[in-house]
C-alpha cells in the first residue's frame, strides 16, 4: 500500500489528487505544521532526512520531491496521466513537471517571505523592514511574477492543458504555482485562462476527493 506522508495545507494535496485521478489505493500519515512558524513537524523528519512533504514509501522507497513522485506513480499506474514517450506532449509535460517547482515557485516562495517580512520584525523595526522588502517586491519579485503568470496565460490560449490536448499529470503539477500565485500575486485578474484552468480543475471529482481526504487546503 503507498503511504502518503501528508502535511495540511501544502503541496502534497497534490500528490492526493493524483493518486485519486490515478484510481491507486493509499493511506495518508497526517502531519501539522506549527501553528506560530507554520514549519512541518519532526515527525516528517523520522521519514525523509530535510523533513519536508510530500514524500511518499512504496515497496520498500521512500521518496521525496513532487515531481519524482508524480514521475514514479504515474509510471505505477502503468502510465495513467502522462503521453506517449517520443512525443511533443511527452516533452511538454516532463518540461511542466520541472518547471512547477525549479521555476515556479522560487518567485513565488519570495514573494511569501517579503510580503511577511515586516509583521516579523520587531514592532520598531517594521517600518524599515516594510520599505525594503517594498522595494524588493516592486522591483525585482513583481516584475518576475508577472512573467511567469503572462507566459501561462499564453499558453492556455494555445492549449487547453499544460501538457497538450489532454489533462495530464502536468496540470496536477502546475495545480499549486497557480493557486498559489492567484492567493498571493492576483494571477487569475484579467487572465481569464488561468481563471479558467483554476476553476475547471477545482470542480474535478478527483480533486474534490482528495481534499475531502486531506484536510484543510487554503488554496482550493
Ligand atoms: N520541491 C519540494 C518542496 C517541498 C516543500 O518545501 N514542502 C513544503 C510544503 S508546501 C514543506 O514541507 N514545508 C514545511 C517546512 O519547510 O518545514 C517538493 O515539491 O516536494
Amino acid at each position: 500500500m503507498i503511504i502518503v506522508h501528508h502535511l495540511n495545507n501544502s503541496r502534497s494535496q497534490r500528490v492526493l489528487w493524483l493518486l485519486e485521478e490515478l484510481g491507486l489505493d493509499y493511506e495518508i500519515r497526517h502531519h501539522q505544521r506549527d501553528p506560530q512558524t507554520m514549519l512541518a513537524p519532526p515527525s516528517l523528519k523520522a521519514v525523509h532526512p530535510l523533513g519536508k512533504s510530500p514524500v511518499i514509501e512504496d515497496g520498500g522507497y521512500v521518496i521525496a520531491e513532487t515531481g519524482a513522485i508524480v514521475e514514479y506513480l504515474c509510471e505505477k499506474a502503468g502510465g495513467g496521466l502522462r503521453p506517449a514517450a517520443g512525443t511533443p506532449d511527452r516533452l511538454a509535460w516532463t518540461y511542466w513537471l520541472h518547471y512547477a517547482e525549479g521555476s515556479a515557485m522560487p518567485p513565488l516562495l519570495l514573494k511569501l517571505v517579503f510580503s511577511t517580512m515586516a509583521t516579523r520584525a520587531p514592532a520598531l523595526l517594521r517600518p524599515l523592514v516594510r520599505s525594503i522588502a517594498g522595494q524588493a517586491e516592486k522591483g525585482f519579485i513583481n516584475p518576475q511574477l508577472n512573467s511567469h503568470f503572462d507566459y501561462w496565460e499564453g499558453v492556455l490560449t494555445k492549449v487547453p492543458w499544460f501538457a497538450g490536448q489532454a489533462f495530464s499529470a502536468a496540470d496536477i503539477m502546475m495545480s499549486f504555482p497557480l493557486e498559489a500565485a492567484a492567493d498571493r500575486g492576483g494571477a487569475a485578474e484579467g487572465r481569464p485562462k488561468v481563471r479558467a484552468f483554476l476553476d475547471t480543475i477545482h470542480a474535478r471529482p478527483a480533486y474534490r476527493a482528495a481534499l475531502e481526504k486531506g484536510g484543510p487546503y487554503a488554496y482550493a
